[in-house]
């Protein structure tokens, strides 16, 4: 049965054509959101239309919902393949509103043919980000009703919210409990992987959500030709076929490390952000099909990236921790050396990659990979004495940071006057815990080795940092 199944196969993709599609879905769970419980976005019909081609309509709802599909045929990791890249899909982003999922490859190691063996997340350019953060988990409660009413979430570190309702979408956003029985009717809990992205809905009618360099879905708008020969997710540009490529190269493992796999059965995409668009709705990141890739030597590109945490449109203080990364086809190069340029003399980076400012102004920072300097890429902000906007949640402004970081004896945080502070353990136990912290040297020699969440919060902002004791 199977062989036969095979020889179909090859005769069909022989004579019709080389695309191989999304052939099932083995599971939806949307979040809470707009969409959810709407044909054709957000019923169980959705999961269906992506299946054979790339048109198809599905929408996660916010943060962690997600969906497990497969291919037909395994999805080979092959060094022929353009770029590397091995899949395409395809969302609904904008130029300059994208809402990125985080993809994640399961090789069918028993054989069983089914997603019960081993997830690996595939490491896109936010995954180092010190803002990221894995294992992230949100509960929703069912506000009840049989319309739309506010949907609370809380956090496993202690915070809260709601995912907002608007006027178009009027019907319940928790998931029914006879669309998705699977679902708890209560409240449900969804874990994965939170990335802060670079959202502005503060300067209206224009909302941003910036694209992510590389690695997730709904992100990188279409192209124009094949569906099989991909987009290069090296270069900002659309090229081939656009949407988002994915190379089974980047998959890591529960520590971080990079696994190097042959080929992989299942694929699942998950919502990596929880934030607020305003009259967009939350972000929710959309798919519409996939298509295998099919080797092709005759492609070549760029391989290497560098990649900047987005800046706030502001930074309020003359000092600044930037990130910056460097990337070969799609893996990190640990400990690249990168230069600096500044297009304002009164703003310098420093080698440890820290913004300093002498005079408020506008400026654009460059960072070159040393040795191969046409591999550079730019960020622009605005220095302020003060701040002059309104926090809002995860729009990234982070003036606070750690110094030193890495530390194993002392640490300071730096760039806050006054703040309750809490340090937490990944799992979220609090280690840590001051009411009133006002920028001293803190003692953590105490502490195990490990990344440690801080949480600052002064009453007006809150900003969450990542903390690596050694
Ligand atoms: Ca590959
Ligand atoms: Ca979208
Ligand atoms: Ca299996
Ligand atoms: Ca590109």
């Amino acid at each position: 049965m199977r062989t036969l199944l095979a020889i179909g196969l090859s005769i069909l993709s022989f004579t019709w054509t080389e695309a191989q599609y999304i052939s099932q879905v083995l599971e939806y769970v949307p979040a809470p959101g707009q969409f959810t419980n709407t044909v054709p976005w957000g019923s169980p019909v959705a999961a269906s239309t992506l299946v054979g081609g790339v048109n198809g309509s599905m929408c996660l709802g916010a943060f962690g919902g997600y969906v497990i599909f497969r291919f037909e045929e395994p999805v080979e990791n092959d060094p022929e393949n353009p770029f590397g890249i091995d899949f395409t899909l395809f969302g609904n982003p904008m130029e300059h509103w994208s809402e990125p999922g985080v993809v994640w490859v399961m090789k069918d190691e028993n054989e069983n043919g089914l997603p019960d063996d081993t997830w690996l997340e595939l490491a896109g350019s936010d995954f180092y980000f010190s803002t990221s953060r894995r294992n992230y988990q949100v509960t929703y409660l069912n506000p009840g009703d049989t319309v739309a009413r506010e949907v609370p979430w809380s956090d496993q570190l202690g915070d809260s919210g709601f995912i907002k309702i608007n006027s178009i979408h009027t019907q319940p956003y928790y998931p029914y409990r006879d669309s998705f029985p699977a679902i708890v009717p209560e409240k449900y809990t969804l874990t994965g992987t939170l990335i802060e992205g670079a959202v502005d809905v503060d300067h209206p009618p224009v909302l941003k959500s910036a694209r992510r360099a590389f690695g997730y879905a709904d992100n990188q708008t279409r192209g124009q030709t094949s569906l099989i020969l991909p987009d290069n997710p090296y270069t900002p540009e659309v090229e081939n076929s656009g949407g988002d490529a994915f190379d089974i190269h980047w998959a890591v493992d529960s520590t971080g490390s990079y696994v190097d796999l042959d080929r992989i059965h299942f694929v699942k995409v998950q919502n990596a952000m929880l934030a607020d668009g305003k009259y967009l709705g939350e972000l929710s990141t959309e798919i519409t099909g996939g298509v295998d890739v099919v080797p092709d030597l005759s492609v070549e590109g760029n391989l290497n990236l560098l990649v900047i945490r987005d800046l706030p449109t502001e930074i309020a203080g003359f000092e600044y921790q930037m990130e910056v990364y460097a990337f070969y086809q799609g893996r990190i190069i640990q400990n690249a050396a990168v230069d600096w340029s500044s297009s304002n003399p009164e703003v310098t980076v420093d080698e440890q990659h820290v913004l300093r400012a002498t005079e408020p102004g506008s400026v654009t920072l460059t960072a070159y990979l040393k040795d191969i300097p046409q591999v550079n890429t730019s960020v622009s902000t605005n220095i302020v004495a003060t701040p002059t906007s309104d926090h809002v949640r995860f729009i990234g402004e982070k003036e606070a940071y750690i110094f030193p970081n890495p530390a194993s004896e002392i640490v300071q945080i730096r760039g806050i006057e006054k703040a309750a502070l809490r340090i937490y353990t990944a799992e979220g136990r609090i280690v840590l815990h001051m009411e009133e912290y006002r920028g001293g040297t803190l003692d953590i020699s105490s502490l195990l080795s490990g990344l440690y969440m801080v949480r600052i919060d002064n009453g007006v902002s809150m900003q969450r940092l990542r903390l690596l004791i050694i």
